[in-house]
């Protein structure tokens, strides 16, 4: 049975109203009563509410205590100093906490988070500095961390690979490794049941940076998430950083003809396939960021979990340009947002 037959039981509830109705998008979501006795363990048991009233508007980011406005660009380097080598070396401290936060209007979700937020930090070095990230466990699971790029095998962060495979509750592991290669990264929980902690928020951005860096730009990172709000197996809320509608009820402001440079990364669980669509304007596309050759130039792009690019592209018409999933679905339960370009 898919998910679309598996949803079709469940109740449908015109939710998300206000601007995304004015710009004349028919917007549902599929929502269904908390169901406690499926939540799975350490959860609140929250489920959503179907509370019209309630919906409306958009998610104070003071209630989450993160702003995906803000997450658009923060970049965390680090605290930075050097070995003894010359070398470059940056340090973080992330701590894995249980947190509700609220994914969409009304709508709160019991999350597990890296440092309190959804996505969690965006990691940011140079190909070669040296990174450690240590890590607590705050929660009340066993976790990870698990970065993609190049590393030793106890540096994974996989069950088997050593202490750092396995953190428990109250534990903590410091992960040290080489930055490389330069491209854009992410980062997650390896714990298992691997769907679950990845679906909950243990995820993030990691951007390894060229030596001689890039040609300067408006950066923005895009993590591309959704939430089983009902813990049945499929998603119910879709966004870029967590919020849905959030770019869509405070558009992002550009400035016209400014480089404008996405770091797209993909971590949804339950659904195959995610992507990237622009209204009128095209973007070179580099994979993975792990050349400076964009290997396409094109208005629509495709990933799948763990995937990710880099997007560049200028604005040269000012005026409000839609992105979204170019899966209508994910579109309507909020996977999309809008650029205000202005002179
Ligand atoms: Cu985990």
């Amino acid at each position: 049975m898919g998910d679309e037959t598996r949803r079709d039981g469940i109740t449908r509830a015109t939710l998300f109203g206000s601007a995304a109705a004015a710009a004349g998008l028919a917007l549902t979501a599929k929502m269904v009563e908390p169901a406690p006795a499926a939540a799975p363990p350490g959860s609140s048991g929250h489920g959503v509410t179907t509370d019209h009233a309630a919906t409306a508007g958009a998610v104070d980011p003071a209630v989450n205590g993160f702003d995906p406005h803000a997450i658009l660009e923060d970049f965390d380097r680090g605290t930075v100093s050097r070995d003894a080598r010359g070398r470059t070396v940056r340090e973080w401290t992330i701590v894995a906490q249980d947190r509700e936060i609220e994914v969409a209007p009304g709508v709160r979700y019991a999350a597990w988070t890296y440092n309190g937020r959804v996505p969690g930090p965006t990691l940011r070095a140079t190909a070669g500095d040296l990174m450690r990230i240590r890590f607590l466990n705050g929660g009340t699971h066993v976790h990870t961390m698990h970065f993609h790029g190049i590393h030793p095998a106890e540096m994974d962060g996989v069950p088997g690979t050593g202490p750092g495979g396995l953190v428990h509750p109250g534990e903590e592991f410091t992960y040290t490794f080489t930055a490389e290669p330069f491209g854009l990264h992410l980062y997650h929980c390896h714990s298992f049941p691997l769907a679950m902690h990845i679906a909950k928020g243990l995820y993030g951005a990691m951007i390894i940076d060229p030596p001689g860096g890039r040609p300067p730009a408006r950066e923005l990172v895009m993590v591309q998430n959704a939430f089983d709000t009902n813990f049945d197996g499929a998603n119910e809320v879709y966004a870029v950083n967590t919020v849905a509608f959030a770019y869509f009820e405070k558009p992002i402001r550009v400035r016209l003809g400014e480089l404008v440079r996405i770091y797209l990364v993909n971590v949804l669980e339950y659904d195959p396939v995610n992507s990237f669509h622009l209204h009128g304007n095209f973007f070179h596309h580099f994979p993975t960021g792990t050349s400076l050759t964009p290997v396409e130039y094109t208005d629509t792009i495709s990933q799948v979990q763990g995937q990710r690019g880099i997007l560049e592209v200028r604005f040269p018409h000012a005026g409000r340009y839609m992105f979204h999933a170019h899966k209508s679905e994910f579109a309507e339960l909020g996977w999309v947002g809008l650029f205000e370009v202005s002179g």
